[in-house]
C-alpha cells in the first residue's frame, strides 16, 4: 500500500469532506527518544523495525495554524519567514498536503512555529508533522481517534507518531503490512522530578540526514541484527525503571541504547559519525561527574548534541558544570 491508500483508510467517508472551519491551530510537543528508532522494514511508510519509546518535551515543539487560502498553491510561514515554494520543507509539507486529497480544489497558508533549534537534531521534523495532522484533524472536523493521528503522523515522519501525546510514549513496532498497527501510545505513568537537559555543542545543520542514516545502516552494518536485540532488552529495562521511578536504571538503559545506535552507525559503510569533537568532550565529562557520584547520563540522536538526563535534585549542579545547558521538566505544568 501507498500512503495516499492508507490516507484514505483511516479518513474513510470523510475523505474529500469540506471544512467546517476557514483555520485551525495546533500544538504537538518533540520527543526525545530513551529507547531509539534506527531502521526501517518499510522506506514509504516508516514502519520501524523494533518499537522505540520516548519523552515528549512539554511546550518546546511546534504550533501551526492551517489557514484555508484563495490562491492555486500553498504557502509557507516558518518562525515568520515566508518560504520559497522550491524548498525542500515546502516540498516535503506540500507532498504530505496532497495525500489528503484525491484533487487539490483547496490551498493553504501553513503557518509554523517552533520553539526548538531546528538545525540541532532537536526533531523539529517530529512536532512539525505532529501539529499539521492535529491542525488538518481540527480544520476538518474529523475527530480522529488518537492512533489514527499517530499513523497519518507517521506517514510524515517516523518519530512524528510518538508527538501526539506528551509524557513518556511508547512506538508499537507493529507486524502488519499496512502499518495499522503501528502507532504510539501513551505509558501512563508521570515522574515529575525527571529533567532533560539539552546541551548544543554545535549549530549546524547534521551533515546526513537520518533517513539516509537509517538506510545504510540496515543494509552494511553487521551489527544491525544485534541493535534490534538491543532494543528489545532495553525497552523492557526502561519501562519498568518509569514504572518503579527506578532512575539509575532508566538513565544506564537510555545512555546505553544511545551509544549502542551510534556504535552501529559506526560499523555501517561509509562509517557514520554525527559526534563532533566537543560532543566527546561533554560525554566525558557527563562520566566524569558520574564517577564522583552524580546522577547523571546522556542520550544523542542523529546529531552533535547531547540530551542530559538528570532529576530535579541535580539541578544546580548539571546548571553550573554546564553553563549553556537548557533545562527542561517534561512533566511540570
Ligand atoms: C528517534 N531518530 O527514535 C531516532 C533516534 C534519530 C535518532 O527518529 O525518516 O526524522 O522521518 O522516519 O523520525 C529521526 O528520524 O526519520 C529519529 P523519518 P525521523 O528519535
Amino acid at each position: 500500500m501507498d500512503k495516499a491508500e492508507i490516507v484514505a483508510l483511516i479518513l474513510g467517508q470523510q475523505y474529500n469532506r469540506m471544512p467546517y472551519h476557514r483555520a485551525a491551530t495546533a500544538y504537538a510537543p518533540t520527543n526525545i527518544a530513551l529507547c531509539k528508532y534506527w531502521g526501517k522494514r518499510d522506506q514509504v511508510l516508516n514502519l520501524p523495525v523494533t518499537s522505540s519509546l520516548s519523552i515528549s518535551l512539554g511546550d518546546k515543539g511546534t504550533t501551526t495554524t492551517l489557514t484555508i487560502i484563495d490562491s492555486e498553491e500553498d504557502k509557507v510561514i516558518l518562525n515568520q519567514k515566508a518560504l520559497a515554494k522550491d524548498s525542500v520543507f515546502v516540498k516535503r509539507l506540500v507532498d504530505f498536503l496532497n495525500l489528503f486529497f484525491s484533487q487539490r480544489s483547496i490551498h493553504f497558508l501553513i503557518d509554523t512555529q517552533t520553539n526548538i533549534p531546528t538545525a540541532a537534531g532537536l526533531a523539529s521534523s517530529a512536532s512539525g508533522f505532529a501539529a499539521l495532522v492535529l491542525a488538518l484533524d481540527k480544520l476538518f472536523s474529523w475527530a480522529l481517534k488518537p492512533h489514527d493521528l499517530s499513523i497519518l503522523a507517521r506517514l510524515g515522519s517516523g518519530s512524528a507518531c510518538r508527538s501526539i501525546w506528551q509524557g513518556f510514549v511508547e512506538w508499537q513496532v507493529g507486524h502488519r503490512l499496512d502499518g495499522m498497527d503501528c502507532y504510539a501510545v501513551p505509558i501512563t505513568h508521570t515522574w515529575p522530578d525527571f529533567c532533560i537537559g539539552l546541551l548544543i555543542v554545535s549549530q549546524q545543520e547534521k551533515y546526513l540526514g537520518s533517513r539516509e542514516a537509517m538506510q545504510r545502516t540496515v543494509a552494511t552494518s553487521v551489527f544491525y541484527s544485534a541493535w534490534s536485540r538491543k532494543v528489545n532488552h532495553d525497552l523492557a529495562i526502561i519501562k519498568r525503571a518509569i514504572n518503579q521511578h527506578d532512575f539509575p536504571a532508566l538513565g544506564c538503559a537510555a545512555e546505553s541504547n544511545a551509544t549502542a545506535m551510534h556504535a552501529t552507525m559506526l560499523s555501517a559503510w561509509p562509517p557514520i559519525l554525527y559526534a563532533l569533537p566537543a560532543t566527546v568532550s561533554a560525554i566525558r565529562q557527563v562520566w566524569d561527574l558520574r564517577a564522583q557520584g552524580l546522577s547523571l547520563y546522556f542520550t544523542q540522536d542523529a546529531g552533535p548534541n547531547l540530551k542530559l538526563l538528570f532529576l530535579t535534585k541535580d539541578r544546580d549542579t548539571i546548571q553550573r558544570e554546564f553553563p549553556t545547558v537548557e533545562i527542561i521538566q517534561p512533566f511540570k505544568r
